[in-house]
């Protein structure tokens, strides 16, 4: 990385402050009744890999779908900016649909910066060193934080902004929560400044019910990961096969919930904590949601943030959308 220091920009948190919030999060929410665990803690070094995994999954469609409509959309979409762009990413992750806008932009001739942020900083650094590779005149400051701090820790935009909100990484948020964020985003969007936003659409449960649990498994393991976490960050002594990765669709509040699923009667010790947590046989940790829109429901989220939907496309399969918006002044 040394070599392209000056064309990289690196933002974030110091001290622990993600140990401590994790050890905090697991206290909370496996003293809790029923128990949880937040999903932002999928994503270590680990989580980041699986993850990546479950894109490149037959099942998991959603990362292909938006894909799909970036490789058709992607120069008509940056030739709608002209001057200095800076290209802004939430859970930018490995960036790898994200490298057709940044290509697409380069094509038109535009001064690019990046601005990628992300809770995992090794999936970060391996993405920002592959990206000042292969664009030379790209520059980046990433910002390795969550959501909610990356939001008081963005640089100042030169020129216009794209914020990127891809991978219907807005599912994760609860419906009121999704607002509240969009809110904000939209305070710091200009009147040349978009929002893009990809959306995983509500559709029959079938689909949804294969797309997170897998027949290879990735995502149980993904979902598993988590007390494979604490026992490596916080002295945990899970046994993680004696966990069960259970997936289902709610149709009524159009989501899919994600659980592990203690397969027996028993208690775990976590170190750090020093603490027993014990787990019923088929006592359930909720560790994660991921809400799924209509059309309608897309329209009042961002009636409701205070922003305008610009375009719409889909894929071929109507699955995903993607939505362009702008902050109505
Ligand atoms: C990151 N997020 C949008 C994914 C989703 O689809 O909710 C996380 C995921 N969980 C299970 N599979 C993928």
């Amino acid at each position: 990385m040394r070599a392209d220091a000056e064309r990289l920009e690196w933002i974030e948190i110091p001290g622990d402050h993600e140990v401590r919030a994790f050890a905090q999060a697991v206290r909370e929410g496996l003293g809790a009744s029923p128990k949880f665990l937040p999903c932002r803690f999928f994503y270590d070094e680990e989580g980041s890999r699986l993850f990546e995994a479950i894109c490149e999954l037959d099942e998991y469609y959603l990362t292909r779908a938006e894909r799909e409509i970036l490789e058709r959309e992607a120069a008509s979409l940056a030739a709608r900016f002209t001057g200095p762009v800076t290209l802004i990413e939430l859970g930018s992750g490995n960036a790898a649909k994200t490298r057709l806008l940044i290509e697409a932009f380069l094509r038109n001739g535009a001064e690019l910066r990046y601005v990628p942020v992300d809770v995992c900083r090794t999936a970060l650094q391996d993405s920002c060193r592959a990206l000042l590779r292969d664009f030379p005149p790209l520059k980046i400051c990433a910002v390795a934080a969550e959501y909610w701090h990356a939001l008081k820790l963005l640089p100042p935009a030169a020129g216009r902004k794209l914020v990127l909100w891809l991978g219907s990484n807005i599912g994760n948020l609860d419906r009121p929560e999704a607002v509240r964020f969009l809110r904000c985003l939209a305070q710091d969007l200009g009147s040349d400044d978009r929002l893009l936003l990809g959306i995983d659409l509500r559709k029959e449960a079938s689909t949804l019910e294969r797309a997170y649990d897998d027949s290879q498994r990735v995502t149980a393991q993904f979902n598993r990961n988590l007390l494979a976490r604490i026992n490596r960050e916080l002295g945990g002594h899970f046994d993680v096969s004696r966990f069960a990765h259970r997936a289902v669709y709610r149709e009524d509040v159009g989501r899919i919930e994600m659980y592990l699923v203690s397969e027996a009667r028993q208690t775990v010790r976590i170190d750090a904590l020093d603490w027993e947590v014990a787990f019923l046989e088929g006592e359930e940790i909720h560790t994660e949601n991921s809400y799924k829109y209509s059309f309608e429901e897309i329209d009042e989220l961002a009636d409701a943030a205070g922003l305008r939907i610009e375009a719409r496309w889909l894929d071929r399969h109507s699955r995903f959308s993607l939505n362009l918006l702008r902050a109505v002044r």
